[in-house]
């Protein structure tokens, strides 16, 4: 297959500065060479025209339905630029890879990758991501994107946001361990799938996998997938914005990746959340390369 790189340096939806750096470091640790070596021919897009953070405002929460949302404005139109190149990746026939940037990029990811299709989409994060601007208590557009994309709540209606070709059933959010109490409530309304860290103690990572794969794929055209680095422990991906003890290991994220390749299910893929200001040597971009290339099919032997 071939994959199509999309750089998304952006940091409006997230807590801190920096991760608008993520396209460089995870270029710089090699993404392209690494995917090569895998057998993987690779295009590479470039970066979206994303407005400069610098030059913007600062009071920046604006009102969206009945809540307020941080920088929405901008969300919106890095949204859009992304999700017009999701689905013209799409549509020449390459497998699109979004490099984040905030976690509010797929927003704009899922919507391409619905567009022209029915898509499911397993979601591997420490948080649930379906805050809405009336449920979110900080307000970063990062905590909301599975919201925005399934129209709920305050995002009901929001056209630039809403994903066609998804439905809730063919949501699957794996290895959850921090959710806001509201998200909580709007999580068990829905009729999304929701596997904490608990299910992966309780039963291992590759039954779980297993299944979110099968939910994800049952009657769809292909399987959007979203790889938060603060999914993984903080010791494994310190470069993160908001770590949260108690993440999967290395492995137990590997092997979850190379089930993503085996089942053949893989439509777009997106790693986000790499903040190389608070990284270590840029290791959480190297481990966001590793995991891109065992999802796209990179085998040991
Ligand atoms: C928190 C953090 N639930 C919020 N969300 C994050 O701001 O809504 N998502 N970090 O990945
Ligand atoms: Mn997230
Ligand atoms: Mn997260
Ligand atoms: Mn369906």
């Amino acid at each position: 297959r071939t994959a199509r790189l999309i750089g998304a340096p952006t940091d409006y939806g997230a807590n801190r500065r920096g991760v608008d750096m993520g396209p460089s470091a995870i270029r710089y640790a090699g993404l392209a060479a690494q995917l090569a070596k895998a057998g993987i021919d690779v295009e590479d897009a470039g970066d979206l025209n994303v407005p400069l953070a610098d030059e913007r405002a600062q009071d920046d929460s604006v009102e969206l339905g009945d809540g307020q949302a941080r920088f929405i404005d901008e969300v919106e139109e890095v949204s859009t630029l992304l999700a017009d190149e999701v689905a013209s990746a799409l549509r020449d026939g390459s497998t699109p890879v979004a490099l984040g940037g905030d976690h509010s990029i797929a927003i704009g990811s899922v919507r391409g990758s619905a567009r022209d299709a029915d898509i499911g989409v397993v979601w591997f994060d420490a948080h649930g991501d379906f805050n809405t601007p009336s449920t979110s208590p900080s307000g970063n557009v990062h905590g909301m994107p599975l919201a925005a994309a399934l129209g709920i709540g305050d995002f009901e209606g929001v056209e630039w946001a809403n994903a066609r070709g998804l439905n809730p059933e063919n949501v699957v959010l794996v290895g959850l361990r921090d959710l806001d109490e509201t998200e909580k409530r709007v999580i068990r309304e829905s009729d999304v799938t929701a596997y904490t860290m608990s299910d992966i103690d309780e039963r291992g990572i590759t039954p779980v996998v297993e299944d979110a794969l099968a939910v994800a794929g049952e009657d769809t055209d292909g399987v959007h997938v979203s790889l938060d680095l603060d999914w993984l422990d903080p010791k494994e991906a310190p470069g993160v914005g908001t770590p949260v003890r108690g993440g999967v290991s290395y492995r137990e994220a590997h092997a979850a990746l190379e089930m993503v390749a085996t089942s053949g299910v893989l439509r777009s893929l997106e790693l986000v959340e790499v903040n190389p200001i608070l990284d270590q040597h840029n290791e959480t971009a190297e481990l966001a390369t590793e995991l891109a290339a065992s999802a796209l099919g990179k085998r040991i032997l």
